[in-house]
């Protein structure tokens, strides 16, 4: 997400931890010319923007992102990182990807391949939070692999091999597809949108 030219509205209330969440969000990706709309007292009154566009919680913070709302810190904080927006481009590309989209996304890997360390899971001995977040993504590797002609598995070896791990469970097994499934659902897509 560019912070040039949009609009960008944060519904805040001071003391909110969840809207602290967000704050730092966008200042570690050096967003700082938003609006920040105060709530006055949250807990008793409520302004009748927030209620328009959190009209299920109530609640701040809410990202208000040329006029459309995102609501719940956690995901606000998922909506500025880039990162999804660095994935689509892997593999919908016409021409050749350049290679600092390529840099970047192994970087990113890296990062992620660090944080996990020796450990089976990335929150220890025992399959998480972290791990549901990101098996679904370890799904298009394959995807990625093909469009970048990275080799994430000598790049990221233990990366990899959690990715194996996790795939080993009967619930990842059962919900998370498989990987030449999603290959194929790139490829079509691509022709269907006239990419190839
Ligand atoms: N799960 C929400 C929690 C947000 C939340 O609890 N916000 C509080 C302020 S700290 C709020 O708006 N409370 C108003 C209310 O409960 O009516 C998030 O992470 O965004």
């Amino acid at each position: 997400m560019s912070s040039k030219e949009e609009d960008l509205v944060l519904l805040d209330y001071w003391a909110s931890p969840f809207v602290a969440r967000v704050k730092l969000a966008l200042e570690e990706k050096g967003i700082t010319n938003y609006e920040c709309l105060h709530e006055d007292h949250i807990m008793v009154s409520k302004s009748s923007l927030l209620m328009e566009m959190n009209p299920v919680h109530k609640k701040v913070p809410v990202l208000i992102h040329n006029g459309k709302p995102v609501c719940e810190s956690l995901l606000i904080v998922e909506y500025i990182d880039e990162f999804p927006e660095v994935l689509t481009k892997l593999w919908t590309q016409k021409s050749e990807i350049q290679q600092k989209e390529k840099d970047d996304f192994l970087n990113f890997l890296k990062m992620v391949e660090g944080e996990l360390g020796d450990k089976p899971y990335f929150g220890g001995n025992t399959f998480g939070y972290c791990d549901i977040a990101l098996i679904s993504i370890y799904s298009w590797f394959y995807t990625f692999q093909k469009f970048t002609k990275l080799d994430i598995q000598s790049e990221c070896p233990k990366l990899i091999a959690w990715g194996k791990r996790c795939m080993e469970r009967d619930s990842v097994k059962k919900v998370v597809l498989d990987e030449v499934q999603i290959y194929n659902y790139a490829l079509e897509l691509r022709k269907k949108y006239g990419i190839d």
